[in-house]
């Protein structure tokens, strides 16, 4: 088996560009080298993660750094995409903390003498806990120390990144950390879902301004996620349902950044959970950017409910991955045309797509073809999208590692590359293969 395209196809071709991508907690472990998170304190809570497993060892990757960057090079692959932990490299005075710095230039050094392009997430959920403690993202003055530790830590890179991202899937970080209360740091309620979006928004425009200035010739953007809205029957109601719930989870995040303001059912919440929005931060929020990052996993369908604009539906007798999460390429392919004819777009990255299997290790090997027939028919998404028109320039598959899964531990496996975490030991499954087949087959194309 190999990963098939049309001959054609520009994901052939050399110049689009082929990456694995990671998060600082989910890999990182050394929790006690850095200032705690808030997701160090969401585990500690019974009940908050399947397996009540937290960071602390996770990949082990701060000790074993230098092998995983000679596995990506083995695989063949253009770039990797990590994050940044604010708390490794921030002090509690907000100054650099010069180990947490090093370390991850010593990285992205690396990464360049191995002609690996970095592509570099500077907020990936991990917020210093005294910030939390502080009010987090609810408190409007953590979008300006954002600013300032993009400030700080982009002027001790240089000119070492190849991309820089802002925020990674502000949804997750406000929806799931402030409004349904299911990742770090645990809160619940609309007004709060909403203020944390706002001023995480404001944060990612805050950061752009800074990263205009002092990594100009980066790739300077955002990453948002993507759950795209379906209805489940092509009744009027469930048609506005699934509208409404695409608007209030997709395009929330996504019409500041790209039109400076909010879809109109902001007007249709209740006054007292709507953000406090001051003037001029829509301008700010809605920065030029050089590329977006989209990541995209699964479909979600919605019915109409009499209590709620919109409720969610599981389906039924389709393929699913061991997230539970539907198969569902065509969805990829249609929600890039859909995004190109609603927003004038940048550049795109699929800075995200994969799947978590039931992988095991037999033999000393791991046969995933749930995952390989998941990336093949999203890389055809991808090629259709293409050639619908959408200017897509590169694609990371999530994971490079089996990693620390958020509220799933590690009982969920998402890596191209396997995990033992007794040993620590890697080893590639058989996803990683095809993976470098494709990448180093391609050639230059006219
Ligand atoms: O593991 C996460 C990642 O941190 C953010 N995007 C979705 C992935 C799979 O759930």
């Amino acid at each position: 088996m190999k990963f098939k395209l049309p001959e054609h196809s520009t994901l052939l071709d050399k110049s689009f560009l082929y990456g694995t991508a990671t998060a600082s907690f989910q890999i990182e472990g050394d929790s006690t080298s850095r200032l705690p998170c808030i997701w160090d304190t969401f585990c500690a809570t019974a009940g908050n993660i399947a397996d009540a497993s937290n960071g602390d060892q996770a990949c082990e990757h701060i000790a074993k750094w230098r092998e995983d960057i000679d596995l990506i090079h083995s695989l063949g692959v253009d770039a990797y995409r990590f994050s940044i932990s604010w708390p490794r490299v921030i002090g509690f005075d907000g100054k650099l903390n010069p180990q947490g710095v090093d370390f991850y230039i010593q990285l992205l050094e690396y990464l360049i003498e191995l002609g690996i392009k970095p592509f570099v997430t500077l907020y990936h959920w991990d917020l210093p806990q005294h910030i939390e403690d502080n009010g987090g993202w609810l408190n409007r003055q953590t979008a300006y120390l954002f600013r300032d530790y993009v400030d700080l830590i982009t002027q001790a890179f240089g000119e070492r990144v190849h991309s820089y991202a802002t925020l990674n899937e502000p949804f997750c970080s406000a929806y799931l950390g402030y409004e349904v209360g299911i990742h770090a740091p645990g809160l619940t309620g609309q007004d709060k879902g909403k203020q944390a979006a706002h001023h995480l928004l404001l944060a990612h425009g805050l950061a752009m301004q800074v990263l205009r200035k002092n990594s100009p010739k980066a790739l300077n953007g955002i990453v948002l996620n993507f759950t795209p809205a379906y209805p489940v029957s092509d009744s009027q109601a469930d048609i506005n349902a699934a509208a409404y719930a695409d608007d209030y989870l997709n395009h929330w995040y996504a019409e500041p950044v790209f039109n400076g303001c909010y879809p109109e059912i902001l007007n249709q919440l209740p006054a007292e959970n709507r953000p406090q929005i001051e003037e001029g931060d829509m301008q700010i929020i809605a920065q030029p950017l050089d590329y977006v990052g989209i990541n995209y996993y699964t479909r979600a369908f919605y019915k109409a409910d009499d209590n709620l604009p919109y409720c969610a539906i599981s389906p039924k007798g389709v393929e699913l991955t061991a997230m539970g999460w539907e198969v569902y390429p065509d969805a990829f392919r249609d929600l890039l045309i859909d995004l190109n004819k609603r927003y004038t777009l940048p550049p795109v990255y699929i800075t995200e797509n994969g799947a978590a299997t039931d992988d095991e290790i037999i033999d000393g090997s791991v046969d995933d073809q749930q995952r390989i027939n998941y990336i093949q028919g999203h890389l055809l998404a991808v090629h259709q999208a293409i050639e619908a028109g959408v200017d897509i320039q590169g694609y990371f598959v999530w994971s490079l590692l089996d990693n620390f899964e958020w509220a799933e531990g590690y009982v969920k496996r998402f890596g191209i590359v396997y995990v033992d975490y007794q040993t620590q030991q890697r080893t590639k499954k058989r996803s990683a293969e095809l993976f470098t087949e494709l990448v180093t087959t391609r050639i230059n194309q006219a």
